[in-house]
């Protein structure tokens, strides 16, 4: 039987760590749509070109299938029967699709309460180990970092460099699509590995003379968990936004570099403004993305009002998951949307749309 790839380490391979003889543990990854907003910019009165890179179209619905199909690829590779990881969400649904896929057996540590509905669903379809911790994410990452001392068991946080490998691979689509980079690179950040891996992809295709330039690149936070604009660690993070309900970032040295060596900056933004940009582009763009994932756009549009982004900018905001992973947020957000419910007759319909026109 032959077997045809599809996903990004195919599209990638002469710029990522495998062989003619690796396997390649792919589910059809990347190539995620690049959307320029329409409404969004003529809505704020700026001539800027804002687009998004939709990353909740991946596989599992997050930016994470970047970097588990490059590290459950490496990790069979180098014989090894069992991942584990410690998450938010989004990266147990990635990896618990990938060991699937790999046929390997896949341990998540998740904090018990505070994921969302949509990637507990997944991880537990896709037959993950899950073990709830009564702890947040970064107690769960330090016994992750533990155990894999103690058990034969690889670690696919990415703290794994193959995760790094693979995500940065969204900066080369992006180059691909635009013909060099933005001039801004907006991201929700949590543990920093995302940050980390556009800023070398950007650098990588830079140096090889595939891009002209890098882009500034500017790192949004949640306001209850925002330790790189505090400036140190944050033991007690709290966000709406779940995925990023993070106060020990693993990639904190590299997340740094990035911002000195682009000339970009951190920045926190509260809940409600997180919210209120995730309803935006839903309501004006058609795009649904998770809270954490609307911290991008949050941030974009605090930076270009203020002037600090101007005018005339090509932007790009990553939108790292879907929409859809966490209904709960949204279905809450939209009390006020007040469903209809009539008898079912032709009368009652019409009566309904033209009281609305
Ligand atoms: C939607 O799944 O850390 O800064 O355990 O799910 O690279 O950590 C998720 C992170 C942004 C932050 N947006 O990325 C996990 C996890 C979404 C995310 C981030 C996450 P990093």
């Amino acid at each position: 039987m032959s077997t045809r790839y599809t996903g990004l380490i195919e599209k990638y391979k002469d710029r990522l760590p495998v062989s003619e003889s690796t396997r390649f543990i792919s589910l059809g990854e990347g190539n995620t749509p690049l959307i320029q907003l329409q409404n969004i910019p003529r809505l704020i009165g700026k001539d800027v070109d804002i687009y998004v890179k939709y990353e909740g179209l991946n596989p599992t619905g997050s930016f994470k299938d970047r970097g588990m199909t490059m590290a459950v690829t490496k990790a069979v590779e180098e014989g090894s029967q069992a991942i584990i990881c410690a998450s938010t969400g989004n990266t147990s649904a990635a990896a618990a699709a990938y060991a699937v896929r790999a046929g390997i057996k896949a341990f998540v540590l998740i904090p018990e309460g505070k994921i969302a509905l949509g990637k507990l669903a997944q991880t537990l379809m896709y037959g993950a180990e899950i073990i709830q911790i009564n702890g947040n994410f970064d107690a769960g990452m330090s016994l992750v970092k533990e155990v894999a001392d103690h058990a034969p068991v690889t670690i696919v946080n990415s703290i794994n460099p193959f995760r790094i490998e693979g995500q940065k691979t969204a900066a080369f689509e992006i180059v691909d699509e635009l013909g060099d980079a933005p001039d801004f690179h907006c991201l929700p950040v949590g543990n920093a590995g995302n940050i980390t891996a556009y800023w070398k992809g950007y650098s990588e295709y830079a140096e090889s003379g595939v891009a002209n330039k890098r882009p500034v690149m500017c790192g949004y936070q949640a306001a209850g968990a925002a330790p790189f604009i505090a400036g140190k660690m944050v033991d007690n993070p709290e966000t709406v936004a779940t995925a990023i309900r993070i106060g020990h970032p693993q990639s904190w040295d590299k997340a740094w570099n990035a911002e000195k060596e682009s000339g970009g900056w951190f920045d926190a933004k509260t809940d409600a403004q997180i919210l209120a940009a995730q309803k935006m582009l839903s309501q004006f763009e058609g795009v649904f993305c998770e809270p954490a994932s609307a911290t991008s756009l949050a941030g974009a549009l605090e930076d270009i009002g203020s002037g600090k982004i101007p005018e005339g900018s090509k932007i790009v905001c990553t939108l790292t998951g879907n929409g859809l992973k966490d209904p709960d947020t949204a279905i809450s957000q939209c009390k006020d949307a007040h469903p209809v419910t009539i008898e079912a007759t032709l009368d009652a319909v019409k009566k309904v749309i033209l009281d609305q026109m």
